[in-house]
């Protein structure tokens, strides 16, 4: 790390404490920054660092539910508005019980750089609750989110933040989100939430467009070295929204996806994923991946340890969550000739890992950069909710492909421009930063 960015670091790890997340991704990105400072040193002068690594604002609250025996539960809600130089606060609601406020200010901040890259004008935010959404019923997860949203609705707008899915959020939770919104403020603001469903103001593509915009950004990098998806063989990890889009996405340029997984283990499948039966499973009927060795009549086999990327593949797409994707595992991939790895989650692979991959000349695409298609699409229906308009899947898609692959373009240059060549990590969080600083400064001392 540049020496000059060390205090800026430490000053940053000791002002929030406990939040090993939060630290490991401002790591991520304060180790891209060297060239920067000692070509911008405006940078450093305007204190744009320590202003973009303290939210603008850190929402803590409580969220009180019933069960369906009548039990009451308390949960704790979040939503940290971290950046609106851009644009109005914008990302996800993760629902899992892992979330605290350093798993939400990691999310946050990476959700600054990812929506600058995007191009669009969106700033950056997170939100989320350590509710279990897991055995739940809809009625519970109907009053959860009524109850997560008697709070929220205060701090969100059109114009002000604009939250979304992430884990254990997706099409339901928004529903019951909009509807509560809607009920306390009187207001029909389709743009307030993204996500949203087809005949409520819903854009197509936004459920395919994380899946979907990772394979387009491994494509673009595979195709730097004349190469393509097609008759690679694919591990994905994860079976939510995410690994789902990205599966369909693959098989379709002709790759054969051979793993799936969730939090009690993973499938491997050597004829490629049975895409409908997995989303029968997972998504229709809520499911453990078990399920679907069990359905494949043989073809598949379940393992309960252990992770996907045991198993031998040449493109990697880590799509479920945090820190997956490790040291061990990374050797094991590079053993096994792996080419290409996306990160179609936030953060999945660790430094070591993503330090592995760059030594060994594997292509590797961050995840604020790869998996960006998702927020894209989001700001994309903010803008059909602006115009109270709403476009063709055809139309939306190739508005996707071409976000996806100017960001590509934007973060190679910019590495080709800082004498990393190759280094998408770099050029992402350079590009992303340069976007935000540039704004940050023109705004005066915000
Ligand atoms: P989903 O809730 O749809 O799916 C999450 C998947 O990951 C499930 O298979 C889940 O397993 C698995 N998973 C979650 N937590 C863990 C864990 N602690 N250990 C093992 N497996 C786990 O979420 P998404 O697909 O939306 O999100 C996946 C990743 O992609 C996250 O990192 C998210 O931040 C990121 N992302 C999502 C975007 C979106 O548009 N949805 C946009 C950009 C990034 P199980 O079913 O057992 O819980
Ligand atoms: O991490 C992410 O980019 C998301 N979960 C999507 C955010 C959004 O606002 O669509």
């Amino acid at each position: 790390m540049h020496e000059d960015l060390i205090p800026i670091r430490q000053a940053v790890l000791a002002r929030n404490p406990g939040e090993a997340e939060f630290h490991q991704a401002v790591d991520e990105v304060f180790e891209s920054l060297g060239p920067v400072v000692a070509r911008h040193p405006g940078i450093l002068e305007s204190a744009v660092l320590e202003r973009i690594c303290e939210p603008e604002r850190q929402i803590i609250f409580r969220v009180p539910w019933t069960d369906d025996q009548g039990r009451v539960h308390i949960n704790r809600g979040f939503r940290v508005e971290f950046n609106s130089a851009l644009g109005p606060y914008k990302g996800g609601l993760r629902f899992h019980p892992s979330v605290y406020l350093g798993i939400v200010k990691f999310l946050g901040f990476e959700q600054i750089f990812k929506n600058a890259l995007t191009g669009m004008p969106i700033g950056g935010g997170k939100g989320g609750s350590d509710f279990d959404p897991s055995g739940r019923s809809d009625a519970e997860v109907m009053r959860f989110c009524q109850s997560f949203m008697t709070e929220l609705y205060r701090h969100i707008g059109e114009y002000t933040d604009v939250p979304a899915g992430d884990i254990g959020v997706g099409g339901r939770e928004i529903g019951y989100l909009f509807g509560q919104y809607k009920r306390i403020t009187n207001r029909y603001e389709s743009g307030v939430l993204t996500g949203k469903g087809l005949s409520w103001g819903g854009s197509l593509v936004r459920p395919e467009a994380t899946g979907f915009g990772t394979v387009m950004f491994a494509q673009e990098m595979l195709r730097t070295r004349g190469q393509s998806f097609d008759g690679q063989t694919v591990l994905v990890s994860g079976s939510g929204n995410v690994a789902i889009h990205a599966i369909g996405r693959a098989q379709k340029l002709g790759a054969t996806v051979v793993t799936a997984s969730d939090s009690s283990g993973y499938v491997v499948d050597p004829d490629g994923i049975e895409l409908d039966l997995l989303r029968e499973v997972k998504e229709v009927e809520r499911g453990r991946i078990s399920e679907y060795a069990e359905r494949r009549g043989g073809r598949a086999r379940f393992i309960a340890k252990g992770s996907v990327w045991e198993v031998p593949g040449t493109v990697a797409l880590p799509c479920a969550t945090q820190n997956e994707l490790d040291g061990s595992h990374a050797k094991k991939l590079l053993d096994h000739g792996v080419i290409a790895v996306a990160e179609g989650a936030n953060m999945p692979t660790t430094a070591e890992a993503t330090r592995l991959f760059q030594d060994a000349g594997v292509l590797f695409g961050p995840g604020k950069a790869a998996n960006a298609g998702g927020v894209a699409t989001s700001a994309l229906e903010m803008q059909q909710n602006a115009s109270r308009d709403s476009w063709t899947f055809e139309y939306t898609e190739e508005r996707l492909a071409r976000i996806m692959t100017s960001i590509h373009d934007d973060c190679a240059a910019t590495a080709e421009e800082y004498g990393m060549p190759g280094n998408y990590v770099a050029g992402a969080n350079i590009t992303g930063l340069m976007k935000v600083a540039e704004a940050m400064m023109a705004q005066g001392l915000i």
